[in-house]
């Protein structure tokens, strides 16, 4: 029998599901734990230190420091922090069917992971149900993006296209796959894992829902090294916590033209002389970018006038 006294051990947080928090230790077993009020929140992808106790439940005692933390509104919009310790966003969409791809949750995502201070990588997934010219439309969509150095790798867990590229790109590093419901998160991930079935459909199970959509954020480890954390879909990335300062700092390639506008104050929203604008109007910046970096700048003026 482990004595409650015993010394605390490390451990990681593959899942949280609100007062139980799944901890795997050393040796990769797995120890549900209550978290002790004073060691704070504990989320995915957190290194914890934790102790047994005698009611065969573990006791998170301290949760210790991280070198990331991202965070997003959950649906009564306040900030919650969805996963720690990752170096990747993928941000993970599906290919558009006739219309021209919807940016705008790609550019609140991107936002987040330069404010966060991690990569970015953009998967198009799916595209098994675009014909050639949908794609060919989409690639010069996103051409901007790949030219700002934001890598693109275009997927489908159908045909298994561009899984060698997003499995090079994962290999070593804890990435977070972000997106909408139902483009394809989960499913990458089993096919990256395969393996992984049992833990997926045991979840599922006991959500009692028929559906597979996600409902926790989970960490899977890779084979060869790097971690995967699954998380359950979103339709929107509100930044209405961030301030205008910061929402121009998450788009990459305003930086080089701050400073440049006539007013020092600029917002880049019509005011005369703004560098941005006449960038977007000559070609240098992608004229959509400047109207997602606009629309957010509204959402902002909305909640903080
Ligand atoms: N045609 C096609 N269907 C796919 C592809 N990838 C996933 N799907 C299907 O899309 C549906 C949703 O897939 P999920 O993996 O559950 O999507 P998700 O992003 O994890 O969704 P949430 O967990 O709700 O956020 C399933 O029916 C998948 O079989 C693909 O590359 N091509
Ligand atoms: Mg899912
Ligand atoms: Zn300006």
């Amino acid at each position: 029998m482990t004595s409650h006294r015993e010394a605390p051990q490390e451990g990681l947080v593959i899942a949280n599901f609100g007062r139980t928090v799944s901890v795997e230790d050393a040796d990769g077993a797995m120890h549900s734990c209550v978290v002790r009020k004073k060691a704070g929140p504990a989320i995915c992808g957190d290194r914890v230190k934790w102790v047994a106790q005698e009611s065969g439940r573990g006791a998170i005692v301290e949760v210790l420091p991280r070198r990331s933390i991202l965070s997003r509104p959950d649906r009564r919009e306040k900030l919650k922090p969805l996963c720690a310790n990752v170096d990747q966003l993928v941000i993970v969409s599906s290919v558009p069917l006739s219309e021209r791809f919807n940016t705008r949750l790609l550019d609140q995502y991107l936002v987040a992971a330069e404010l966060t201070g991690i990569d970015a990588l953009i998967a198009m997934n799916k595209t098994d149900l675009a014909d050639k010219a949908t794609l060919a439309e989409l690639r010069s969509q996103l051409k901007p993006y790949s030219d700002m150095g934001y890598p693109i790798v275009f997927t489908s867990t159908l045909t298994r296209r561009g899984l060698p590229q997003l499995r090079d790109r994962l290999h070593g590093n804890c990435s977070v796959l972000a997106g909408e419901s139902g483009v394809g998160k989960s499913s990458l991930i089993k096919l990256l894992i395969p393996d992984l079935d049992i833990r997926i459909g045991a979840l599922s199970e006991a959500s009692g829902k028929g559906r597979h959509t996600t409902t926790t954020t989970m960490l899977y480890h890779l084979e060869g090294g790097g971690e995967i954390i699954d998380s359950p879909g979103v339709r929107e990335f509100g930044l209405w916590h961030i301030t205008a300062p910061e929402l121009e700092d998450g788009f990459k390639e305003f930086r080089e033209l701050q400073g440049h506008c006539r007013y020092r104050n600029c917002r880049h929203i019509g005011e005369e002389g703004c560098a941005i604008a006449h960038a977007a109007e000559t070609g240098h910046i992608d004229p959509g970018r400047l109207s997602s970096y606009r629309a957010i700048m509204n959402s902002l003026c909305r909640y903080s006038p």
